[in-house]
């Protein structure tokens, strides 16, 4: 299957014959870093190989051609919206966007599953993990690896108590990336502890044969505590303990990746928590890949405020140099995840980074002083913590005595962390110790299987049965759907009439869902703001209208408000009359093209007509009028007559005229129009001269008939009359004949 940039990807195609699927490889990317990264005249210092297919910012496309460098940072979006066949067209317009490691949020509740669930059942919060599901977001990722060329990281979750039978899935399925913590199980999901740290070892042996990064858990702690500067030493020790035990278990360092936040955000002065724990953070685990999450301990629903601190996390991960760039912002705070804020996400990380390209060039951290002293002060509190685990017992004792996410600053307790039982939570007392004559025929199983009985070493367990589902893939079990309603064939029956047809309905995560947003100012405080917001939807035929933002301007003046909602009916595009782009030269051909051609104007208002505003901004470089690109203009002012406009041409040996014209009584406009032409050929000039004429109520076609080469109504800029006077002066030279 391949894919056309004018295309929409064809979902029924893609879920064709999945049975049989197999993943183009196994393992985690980086980018692959260009030095000295030359791209539209300038040189990057720490950006990657651009794309074959991409949408930059829009200042890329509006001003550079769509100059579009990549930085070196791995960047991540979450998708999750429930349906996995819509995500994939959000998996598209991201990877366009530059974002190379999708992150599917798993559906709410899954954690708790003993085993692997099936089909593709819809979620709620993200979607249900299973292997069609996979497989099939897997097959779109490798078609749309080769669209944009560069390689995505497709990436989960390797937690809850079906831990190693999702890592055996994973890695049969290709998949590059997993969150994988233990201590996340038994802090926020309540898995027993002993079964977490068990099936963990088993986990991080398979992603480790699988080549998965892993991520870990810590900034959880952080979005869970309740002063979360105080959480800074505890995220050290729970970073510390996840790799090590990583690492043990033969993860490799360059897989292991620490799931780094600024713990802060503003009016906190976050940089003098932020700065000095992310390099603390570097310091002691540098061997290891920093994947830098943005705050989202005091994230709100205003988007622009979740913008700034994700650039202010940003300039933080430029500092301290991370890996792997989260972009999660404002659909945390909103739990609306849109395909529009993930895209926007990307976009704001990759303007951020390419922005702050090469800043470590000119800048250097201090080592005297009060960043050197906090982040030593950090390091100081997280390995007293160590040893204070240590006393206790170890790190099960630990978490039963609460020492974890409790509020206060490390060796400050107050008594309020998260405390597990050791045998408390789901899966206790699930853990047994293998007997003597365990075997296991298979492969990347971590600990004791007594192979040898059979005479087979531990390493080539799978030897037994002739390789298991890792090296003969036709004994994968490939379940479809089970669940004759909850499927995604059926999800696709009932959009199909949306699916290429000429009907459309907005959306912001599924196809046709009919959501819209609406943004309103109401001059009144915000409680009355809020249920006005919704009178307005009403009258508006939004249904299930629900406020999603609420943001005082002043406590009586006003109120901002954002609401989302459904419409109820499509848009027949069969119906529109689209007008035809018009077509512009880019700046840069209308440079090259008055360096070799100069072209002079006379310009004026012609007749009775003292209007000149519309005339200066076609002229004027400010407001991107034709001086921009070279034109040499002589303005002769307002009511200017006919005739001087053509005298004047002849004797300042101008190329053109640009006549505007405003008043149009008595069709006196087009009038004047056919006079210039007359007077041209009169004076034996028309064939040399191109002449043009705009104004408010001017309709080209018209003006065309009397005699101009071009005419420009409303709406005119500069760039279309430049566009015009160009290209008739090509044809003059018999450049398009
Ligand atoms: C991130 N925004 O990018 P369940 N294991 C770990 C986790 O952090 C998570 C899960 C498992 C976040 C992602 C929150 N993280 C979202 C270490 C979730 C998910 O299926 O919700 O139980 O597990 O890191």
């Amino acid at each position: 299957m391949e894919l056309k940039p004018n295309e929409k990807l064809d979902i029924h195609e893609l879920l064709k014959d999945l049975e049989h699927y197999e993943p183009k490889r196994r393992g985690w990317l980086w980018r692959e870093k260009v030095e000295d990264l030359e791209m539209g005249g300038h040189i990057y210092k720490q950006c990657s190989k651009p794309l074959t297919n991409s949408i930059g910012i829009p200042s890329a496309i509006q001003y550079f051609e769509n100059l579009d460098p990549q930085p070196q940072e791995v960047i991540t979006t979450e998708i999750a919206s429930g349906r996995f066949e819509d995500d994939i067209r959000r998996m598209r317009m991201a990877a366009w966007h530059g974002a190379d490691h999708l992150m599917v949020i798993r559906t709410a509740g899954q954690s708790h599953y003993d085993g692997l669930i099936e089909g593709t059942p819809q979620g709620i919060g993200g979607v249900a993990i299973t292997r069609k599901q996979v497989r099939a977001q897997r097959k779109a990722l490798d078609i749309i690896e080769e669209e944009v060329g560069r390689p995505i990281n497709y990436h989960s979750y390797i937690s809850g108590v079906a831990g190693p039978d999702i890592a055996v899935m994973f890695a049969e399925e290709g998949v590059n990336g997993a969150h994988q913590d233990p201590q996340y199980n038994v802090l926020y999901r309540n898995v027993n502890m002993v079964r977490s740290f068990v099936d963990a070892g088993e986990s991080k042996c398979i992603m480790a044969w699988a080549d998965i990064n892993q991520i870990d858990g810590a900034h959880n702690a952080n979005a869970t505590a309740r002063d979360a500067w105080k959480v800074m030493p505890e995220l050290l020790v729970q970073h510390g303990i996840n790799s090590l035990f990583s690492e043990k278990v033969g993860m490799k360092p360059s897989n292991i990746s620490l799931s780094t936040v600024p713990p802060t955000a503003a009016p906190i002065p976050t940089m003098r928590y932020d700065l000095p724990y992310a390099v603390a953070l570097r310091q002691f685990f540098d061997k290891y890949k920093m994947r830098a999450q943005m705050n989202t301990k005091y994230i709100t629903s205003s988007s622009r405020e979740a913008t700034v601190t994700h650039v202010m996390n940003m300039l933080i991960s430029r500092i301290t140099s991370a890996d792997i760039q989260s972009t999660i912002t404002p659909d945390e705070g909103r739990n609306v995840p849109w395909h529009v804020f993930n895209i926007e996400a990307c976009d704001t990380a990759k303007q951020s980074l390419v922005g702050m390209d090469g800043l470590m060039e000119m800048l250097e951290l201090k080592t005297e002083g009060y960043l050197p002293e906090k982040v030593r002060e950090i390091q100081e509190r997280a390995v007293l913590y160590l040893e204070e685990m240590i006393e206790m017992g170890g790190y099960f004792e630990a978490v039963q005595k609460g020492m974890f996410v409790d509020s206060g600053e490390y060796p400050e307790r107050n008594g309020d962390g998260i405390p597990r039982a050791i045998d408390g939570g789901t899966g206790a007392g699930s853990v047994y110790e293998r007997e003597e004559t365990y075997m296991a025929p298979v492969t990347a199983h971590y600990g004791y299987n007594n192979t040898m009985q059979y005479g087979v070493e531990p390493e080539n367990a799978s030897d037994l049965i002739g390789g298991c589902t890792f090296e003969d893939r036709s004994k994968i079990q490939f379940i479809d759907e089970l669940d004759p309603t909850d499927n995604v064939e059926h999800r696709l029956a009932e959009k199909e009439k949306y699916r290429n047809s000429n009907l459309i309905m907005p959306e912001v995560e599924w196809l046709a869902d009919g959501i819209v947003q609406l943004e309103l100012m109401l001059p009144v405080p915000m409680q009355v703001a809020k249920y006005a917001a919704l009178e307005y939807a009403k009258h508006m035929r939004m249904a299930d209208a629900e406020v999603i933002h609420l943001e005082a301007m002043h406590p009586a003046e006003g109120t901002r408000v954002q609401i989302k909602g459904k419409v109820d009916f499509a848009v027949d595009l069969s119906t529109l009359d689209i007008p035809p782009e018009p077509e512009v030269l880019s700046d840069q051909d209308l440079w090259d093209e008055l360096e070799k051609h100069p072209i002079t104007i006379v310009a004026g208002t012609v007749g009775e007509d003292e209007h000149s505003v519309g005339l200066r901004e076609i002229i004027d470089i400010k407001h991107g009028g034709v001086e921009k690109w070279g034109f040499k203009v002589h303005y002769l002012g307002t009511s200017v007559p006919v005739q001087k406009l053509v005298d004047a041409a002849i004797e300042l040996k101008a190329e053109a005229i640009m006549a505007s014209t405003i008043i149009s009584h008595d069709d006196i406009h087009y009038k004047n129009m056919q006079k210039i032409h007359d007077y041209a050929i009169e004076k034996g000039v028309r064939d040399k001269l191109v002449i043009v004429a705009g104004g408010t109520q001017v309709t080209p076609e018209i003006a065309v008939e009397h005699g101009m080469d071009a005419g420009f109504g409303r709406g005119t800029k500069g760039v279309h009359v430049a566009t015009a006077i160009v290209e008739t002066r090509r044809k003059m030279r018999g450049e398009h004949e």
